[in-house]
C-alpha cells in the first residue's frame, strides 16, 4: 500500500519520540487513526476528547516532550479545546489534531461545520490546515518546531481528503524538532546580578518550575549565599521537603517562614519563576529575576534588575561570581520559624487530632507517606490543592503536576492517564476534589481499559468547598445550593469500571485504605469523606479578608433567620503576629443551639463596627454592636479576634 499522508505525519511523530497519541476515532480521522495502527505508536482512545488533551498536556509537563491528541470533525475536535488550555498555559508542548470534512464540503453548512482553525486560534502558538499532501511535510515539520521552540499547542486541521490522499513526499529536518536548548545569560549581566547579591546581607532565593534540573546549583549557590531556598508549587518538587534549605512554598499554598524571609530579606532572587500572586512579592523593587522568558522579567513586582538565561548555566555562573557570605542569622531565623510551621502542619495532619472526621490534611500526609518514593503526583484545583500541596512532604524523586496556570477544575485524572502511559510501572497518584472528579470521572473507563494503573484518591466534600471560602471572603454568604451536591459512591464506581474501590469515612481507616489502593495492580480509587468545613491555614491574610469572613457568616446567619431558621454565625480569627492572621474557624450554628446572646463582637483588641451599648458581661474593652457591623478590624498586640453574632429571633424582627 502506498504511503497516505497520514503515514507521513504518524511516521515523523514516531522519529521524534512519540509513543501515544490520545483521541477518539471517527470520520475524518479513520485514516489517520489505520496509520497509527500500521505504526509502532499506542492509539490510546479515550472516553471524551478533553481527556485526551489533558493525557497530551500531563505527559509534556512531565517530560518537556511533544504530547499528541486527536479529535474528530466538529464537536470531535471543540472537546479538545478545554483541556488544550493546561498545555498553553503551563507551556508544554502538544500536537492537536484535528479532522475535518472534505475540502469541497467546506462553506456549505454541513453537517458538523466548525472552523477549526479559528476556534484553535486562542490556544494556539500555531493553527493551520494542511491542504494538500504537497504542503503536508512542511506544515507539519512547522507546527511540532512551533510547539516545541514556543513551549504550547500546534494545532493541524486535517481534511479527511487531505489526510487520506497518497503521499506527495516525506518529511526532512526532523533532528531539528526537539525541546528548546538551555542558554546562559551574558557575563556582563550575571556579573551585575552578582553585584547586587555582594550589596545585600540577607538573600532570598526563590525558586519556580525553571529551576527544574538545577537543584544542585541551587544548593550550591544557597549554601554560598546562606541564603534560604523558596519555591511556587511549580517549583515544589524540585528539592526534598525535608532539604534544610528548601524552607516551603509562597503564597496560599506556602509557609508563614516563607511570607516573613521575602517581606524581610534586602534581596529576592527569582529564578525560572513568574509566580503570579504579587501581594507575596516585596514591593519596593528589591527584586533581582533571573528566566529564560525575556518577557516575564519585572513583570510581577518592581524588580532592579532581570536577565534572560536559562537557570542552571546562568545560576553555574554566578555561583563563581558572587563573594560567600558567613552571617547565617537570617538562615537561622527562617529554619527555626519553618520548624514552627512544619510542627503546625503535622498536627494538622495527625490521624489522632479526631476519632471520627477525616480531616484533609491526613489525607494528603497519608497519601505523601505511603508514595512510592518516585510517585508523580497529579493535583486538582479547589480546596484539595491546598491540602495536596501543602501537606505532600516530596522526596526530590517524586514529581507533582497541577493545573498551575490554568488552574481548571477537573484536570488531575485527565493529565495522571497521559504521565501514567510514560511509564506503566511508576505510580501516578491523581488527588481530586470530588467536584474535579465528577467532572471528567469517565476517565477512569480509559485508565482502566487502557491498563493505566493510575490511583485516584477523592478528596469528597460533597461541595466545592474552595467556593464557600471565595464568597466568604468577599463577604458574601455562600450560595448552598449552587455549592453542595450529592455524590454517588466513588468506590462501588470504581469496581463498576472495573478498577478497585476504597471508602474512607474514619481516620482509623485511612492508613489501609489507601495503602490497599496503592497496592492494587490497577487502576483504584480512594474515596475519602472528609470535614467539609475545614479551613487552610495560610500564611498570609489581608485584614479586610477577615472582615470579609466574618460579615459572611453574619449575613448567612441573617439570612438563615428570613428564613425562619435563625442561628448563630462565629467567625473566630486567631491573630498570629502583627503579619500573619489564621482564621482559626468559622461556622453556623442552628437556631436551636442559640442562647439569645444578642450581637456581639468581642476583641481584646481594637476594631471599627457600628453600633455600641457597652454590655456588662463582656470584657471591659469588648463592645455590643448591630447585627449589621461589617467589620471587625484587628490592630495593637497579639490576641484573639472573636466576632459571635446571632441572629434577631424573627419574631422580634420588624415586618
Ligand atoms: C473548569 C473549572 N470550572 C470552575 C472553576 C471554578 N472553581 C474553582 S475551585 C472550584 C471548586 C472545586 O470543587 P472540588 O473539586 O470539589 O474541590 P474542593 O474545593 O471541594 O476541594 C470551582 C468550581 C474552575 N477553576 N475550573
Ligand atoms: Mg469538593
Amino acid at each position: 500500500m502506498s504511503q497516505t499522508v497520514a503515514d507521513v505525519l504518524v511516521a515523523a511523530l514516531q522519529q521524534i519520540g512519540v509513543k501515544q497519541i490520545f483521541g477518539m476515532i471517527g470520520d475524518s480521522l479513520n485514516s489517520l487513526a489505520d496509520a497509527v495502527r500500521r505504526s509502532d505508536i499506542e492509539w490510546v482512545g479515550v472516553r471524551h476528547e478533553e481527556g485526551a488533551a489533558l493525557a497530551a498536556a500531563g505527559q509534556a509537563k512531565l517530560t518537556g516532550r511533544l504530547g499528541v491528541c486527536a479529535g474528530t470533525t466538529g464537536p470531535g475536535s471543540t472537546q479538545l479545546v478545554a483541556g488544550l488550555y493546561e498545555a498553553s498555559r503551563d507551556h508544554a508542548p502538544v500536537l492537536a489534531l484535528s479532522g475535518d470534512m472534505a475540502r469541497k464540503l467546506r462553506g456549505t453548512d454541513y453537517i458538523q461545520t466548525t472552523k477549526p482553525d479559528l476556534l484553535f486560534r486562542d490556544v494556539s502558538l500555531y493553527t493551520e490546515t494542511i491542504v494538500s499532501p504537497e504542503q503536508a511535510p512542511s506544515v507539519i515539520h512547522q507546527a511540532i518546531a512551533a510547539a516545541y521552540s514556543g513551549r504550547g499547542v500546534a494545532h493541524l486541521t486535517l481534511p479527511q481528503d487531505v489526510i487520506g490522499a497518497k503521499a506527495a513526499g516525506e518529511m526532512s529536518s526532523i533532528a531539528t524538532l526537539r525541546p528548546r536548548p538551555e542558554f546562559m545569560a551574558s557575563t556582563e549581566e550575571v556579573a551585575t546580578i552578582a553585584a547586587h547579591i555582594d550589596q545585600a546581607v540577607n538573600v532570598v532565593i526563590m525558586c519556580g518550575g525553571g529551576c527544574r534540573g538545577a537543584a544542585d546549583v541551587l544548593q550550591t549557590l544557597s549554601d554560598r549565599l546562606k541564603a534560604p531556598l523558596i519555591h511556587s508549587v511549580k517549583g515544589k518538587d524540585i528539592l526534598a521537603y525535608n532539604d534544610p534549605r528548601w524552607m516551603g512554598g509562597i503564597g496560599m499554598i506556602g509557609t508563614k517562614a516563607v511570607y516573613h524571609a521575602v517581606m524581610h530579606c534586602d534581596l529576592l532572587l527569582m529564578v525560572g519563576t513568574d509566580y503570579p500572586y504579587t501581594e507575596f512579592l516585596p514591593h519596593d523593587g528589591r527584586v533581582i529575576q533571573i528566566d529564560e522568558r525575556p518577557e516575564v522579567l519585572g513583570r510581577r513586582a518592581p524588580t532592579a534588575f532581570g536577565v534572560a538565561g536559562s537557570v542552571r548555566p546562568t545560576v553555574e555562573l554566578l555561583i563563581d561570581r558572587v563573594a560567600p557570605k558567613s552571617d547565617t542569622r537570617f538562615f537561622d531565623r527562617v529554619t527555626e520559624e519553618r520548624h514552627r510551621w512544619d510542627e503546625m502542619l503535622d498536627k494538622q495532619a495527625d490521624l489522632e487530632r479526631s476519632r471520627d472526621l477525616i480531616h484533609p490534611q491526613a489525607v494528603a500526609r497519608v497519601v505523601s507517606d505511603l508514595a512510592q518514593p518516585d510517585a508523580v503526583f497529579v493535583l486538582d484545583t479547589g480546596l484539595n490543592t491546598l491540602w495536596s500541596g501543602n501537606w505532600i512532604r516530596q522526596t526530590g524523586l517524586q514529581r507533582i503536576i497541577g493545573s498551575f496556570n490554568n488552574a481548571a477544575v477537573g484536570t488531575a485524572l485527565g493529565q495522571a492517564n497521559g504521565i501514567q502511559a510514560v511509564d506503566r510501572s511508576r505510580q501516578v497518584v491523581a488527588l481530586c476534589g470530588d467536584g474535579g472528579f465528577n467532572m471528567l470521572m469517565c476517565e477512569f473507563l480509559t485508565a482502566v481499559h487502557h491498563r493505566l494503573p493510575v490511583k485516584v484518591v477523592v478528596y469528597n466534600n460533597s461541595a466545592f468547598g474552595l467556593i464557600t471560602l471565595e464568597a466568604e471572603s468577599i463577604g458574601l454568604p455562600p450560595f448552598r445550593k449552587g455549592i453542595e451536591f450529592p455524590n454517588p459512591d466513588f468506590a462501588a464506581l470504581a469496581r463498576a469500571c472495573g478498577g478497585r474501590g476504597f471508602s474512607v469515612r474514619a481516620p482509623g481507616g485511612l492508613v489501609h485504605a489507601i495503602g490497599e489502593a496503592f497496592a492494587s495492580e490497577g487502576p483504584a480509587i480512594v474515596d475519602a469523606v472528609v470535614a467539609p468545613d475545614e479551613l487552610p491555614n495560610v500564611p498570609h491574610i489581608a485584614l479586610e479578608t477577615i472582615g470579609n469572613l466574618a460579615l459572611a457568616k453574619i449575613r448567612e446567619v441573617l439570612q438563615r433567620s428570613r428564613a425562619g431558621r435563625g442561628g448563630v454565625g462565629a467567625a473566630v480569627v486567631r491573630r498570629q503576629s502583627a503579619a500573619g492572621l489564621t482564621v482559626a474557624s468559622t461556622n453556623v450554628v442552628p437556631r436551636s443551639n442559640c442562647t439569645g446572646t444578642p450581637v456581639f463582637a468581642r476583641s481584646p483588641v481594637s476594631r471599627r463596627c457600628r453600633s455600641s451599648t457597652p454590655d456588662n458581661g463582656w470584657p471591659a474593652n469588648s463592645r455590643r454592636t448591630s447585627p449589621f457591623c461589617s467589620r471587625a478590624r484587628a490592630a495593637g498586640p497579639s490576641g484573639t479576634i472573636s466576632v459571635i453574632i446571632t441572629a434577631p429571633a424573627p419574631a422580634r424582627r420588624k415586618a
